[in-house]
């Protein structure tokens, strides 16, 4: 059945026209050596040939017309293809005659390389590509190219909506359902190469042996699929797990716990790849309990890991509930003065924005601004503010938007992918993470289209440069067809889908209205939590007089975080993107965009304007119905509904709110609010 298992590894029948030409591409697989990644690199051509032709390609010794060539330098000294620049990791296609043959040689340096080479020539026969002129090379800039659960040990996910988690905690180690392969393929097809396993809310029993033995288990698993496994801990587990009396990073005893708590998961896992760590942030224990640093923190348990070639990755998201201050700059105020100050093994996950993964944010201020600390991204996949499951808000342009961000710190072109690349200030530690929207839903990600977040994730982490428009066009013709009727369609869709979301929920730079505690649906008027920084109303300061946040010298003064250029752009209301108004500013209903209209009436227009693109993708989908199965076409239709109902939801909620403290009319051609 299409319900969305097999994710973009469909390898559905291709049209009858192409299937002779698909099978002439790998009559036959060679493989120079034998290993268990190049056995999963085999199957998976053969299942992928197999399924969109009919025809299973053999495992041949020797090459023949049509075959398929998958070799590295040491195990084939006379490979026609230069490897140098391909990393451990990247890979080299060409189509190429040998002997009189016409061959398709996948070249690497590793096995890993390999599979990779695979996959993307497996996404080129799926999208319809022709296969018979290749030449490409492509390794991943970025090292760490990471999945964040936040899944729990009981089962559940944080911030999860696709059901519960898929580690089957209580049969592991013994159990290795088939789930956990599937799970391995599909991120090795996209390029992740690592998966922090639980909950950055994390619970010290994961670092317990069974625990322990569990990760193992599915680090066995990863392994040959290029994938590492990594654990989420708490702070204060040498107290918890072993009575310790402190979790000092300073006390050599704690240190020692840690020390010897990392030799004993090498011992089990000899290739884990390191700590995740949320300290000192919503609640969470830290190094900040006992007047120590995050830098002091970070250190201690590099250095647990460091003889093991392990790394810790330290969370910047933390803000304080007895710190006064605009929350968008507390993880500047923290951090920014440790700069230098952590460890070679170190490096620091920062949010792609200030607060907290709202649908639109601008960049962090801490890329460019921590030259001498290597700064992973994290984005989460997991759409908490965006809709959750049943919104189609497809997250490449959002990504895109954050990538291709210039903070100006070493001039124009300081791009935030140039930090967290490494490129700009020289870092070998890189890192991009995504919090996963996995679960054990039959379509793993909560609904057809969020699986598309998953894989944009991916592919961008593996090659920033890539654009999302091409990412959708790529995920889509795998998803449902090559056929551009039902490519064109779609990908226009989801191009517009994050905008859309932005206009119907926090259009002109509001951000953070969403109700309280599940994030889901509109909540402007919420004022009554205990932490000023949790309800909607101090984020967006609506009044009489006007609405936004003043981030300027007259306000938190939170734009001198940003390199002079960017400081000076947002300063200046004039000057200021529209898109991020009211982050910035506080300007009174009166103010006029450049459209001429009041930013009262732009802002009912971009709600009205949200409804209306959901309505067209209402339609759009209507117009697809002959091209998809019915399965997917029903869900998708179905959720749909639910976002159009939403979204006008959010439209009429938010001006009736906004309404009664503006007292202003609707502008002509708006609706009153239902
Ligand atoms: O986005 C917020 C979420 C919390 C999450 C926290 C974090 C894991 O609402 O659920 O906790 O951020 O990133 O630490």
């Amino acid at each position: 059945a299409e319900d969305g298992y097999d994710l973009w590894l469909r390898y559905a029948p291709a049209d009858q026209a192409r299937k002779p030409g698909l099978a002439a591409h790998a009559t036959a697989i060679v493989t120079a050596g034998t290993s268990p990644t190049l056995t999963i690199a085999t199957q998976e051509v053969q299942r992928g040939i197999a399924g969109m032709t009919g025809a299973i390609p053999t495992v041949s010794a020797t090459i023949q017309q049509g075959t398929l060539w998958l070799a590295t330098p040491a195990s084939a000294p006379a490979l026609p293809i230069k490897t140098d620049g391909l990393g451990s990791e990247g890979y080299a296609i060409r189509t190429t005659m040998i002997d009189g043959k016409a061959v398709t040689l996948i070249a690497a340096n590793s096995d890993i390389g390999l599979l990779h080479g695979a996959y993307h020539w497996l996404r080129l026969a799926q999208s319809g590509t022709s296969l018979d002129k290749l030449d490409i090379r492509s390794a991943p800039k970025i090292g760490l190219r990471l999945l964040n659960h936040w899944d729990n040990l009981n089962g559940t996910v944080e911030r999860g909506y696709a059901g519960q988690s898929i580690w089957d905690w209580w049969r592991l180690p013994d159990w290795k359902g088939p789930r956990y392969t599937d799970y391995a393929r599909a991120n090795a097809s996209i390029g992740i190469n690592g998966t922090v396993l639980n909950n950055v809310n994390a619970k010290a029993d994961s670092l317990t042996a069974p625990y322990i033995a569990k990760a193992a288990a599915l680090a066995d698993v990863f392994r040959p699929y290029g994938i590492k496994v990594y654990l989420s801990v708490k702070w204060t587990a040498p107290m918890e797990l072993d009575g310790l009396k402190t979790a000092d990073p300073l006390d050599p005893a704690v240190a020692a716990w840690w020390k010897a708590k990392a030799d004993e998961i090498y011992k089990a896992i000899p290739d884990f790849g390191g700590f995740l760590v949320k300290a000192n942030s919503e609640g969470q224990p830290g190094p900040q309990d006992y007047q120590r640093t995050h830098a002091d923190g970070a250190n201690m348990l590099a250095a647990a890991v460091k003889a093991h070639g392990g790394i810790v990755m330290w969370r910047a998201f933390v803000y304080a509930h007895d710190n006064p201050d605009d929350r968008a700059k507390q993880a500047y105020s923290d951090f920014k003065p440790l700069d230098g100050k952590f460890a070679d093994n170190v490096i620091v996950q920062v949010k792609n924005g200030a607060i907290d993964f709202q649908p639109r944010e601008p960049f962090h201020p801490l890329f460019g601004a921590m030259p001498k600390t290597p700064l992973m991204m994290e984005f989460q996949i997991t759409k908490e503010y965006l809709g959750q499951s049943t919104h189609l808000t497809y997250l490449g342009p959002l990504f895109e938007e954050v990538l291709d961000a210039d903070t100006y710190a070493k001039g124009k072109g300081s791009t935030v992918a140039k930090v967290i690349d490494g490129s700009l200030d020289g870092h070998k530690l890189t890192g991009i993470a995504g919090v996963a929207n996995i679960g054990v839903d039959r379509d793993w990600s909560g609904s057809i289209f969020n699986q598309a977040d998953w894989y944009a994730f991916g592919r961008l982490a593996w090659d920033t440069s890539l654009s999302a428009q091409d990412i959708a066009k790529e995920w889509a013709e795998m998803t449902f067809s090559p056929d551009q009727k039902v490519v064109q369609p779609i990908v226009k869709m989801m191009m517009g889908s994050r905008e859309a979301a932005v206009d119907y929920m926090t259009p002109l730079g509001l951000t953070h209205v969403m109700d309280t505690g599940h994030h889901y649906g509109p909540g402007p008027w919420v004022s009554d939590l205990a932490r000023p920084e949790w309800n909607p109303v101090y984020y967006h300061k609506a009044d009489a007089n006007g609405i936004g946040f003043d981030r300027t010298k007259t306000g938190s003064d939170a734009v001198g975080q940003y390199a002079p250029p960017v400081a000076k752009m947002w300063a200046n209301v004039k000057t200021t993107p529209e898109r991020d108004l009211l982050w910035f500013h506080h300007v009174p209903w009166d103010y006029r965009l450049s459209s001429g209209e009041t930013v009262w009436d732009g802002l009912i227009h971009r709600y009205d304007n949200g409804v209306r693109y959901v309505a067209d993708m209402q339609t759009t989908w209507a117009s697809l119905k002959p091209y998809v199965d019915a399965e997917r076409f029903a869900e998708t239709q179905a959720f749909l509904t639910i976002q159009h109902r939403e979204a006008q939801w959010w439209r009429d909620a938010s001006i009736a709110y906004f309404q009664s403290v503006s007292k202003r009319p609707l502008p002509a051609g708006s609706a009153a609010p239902a």
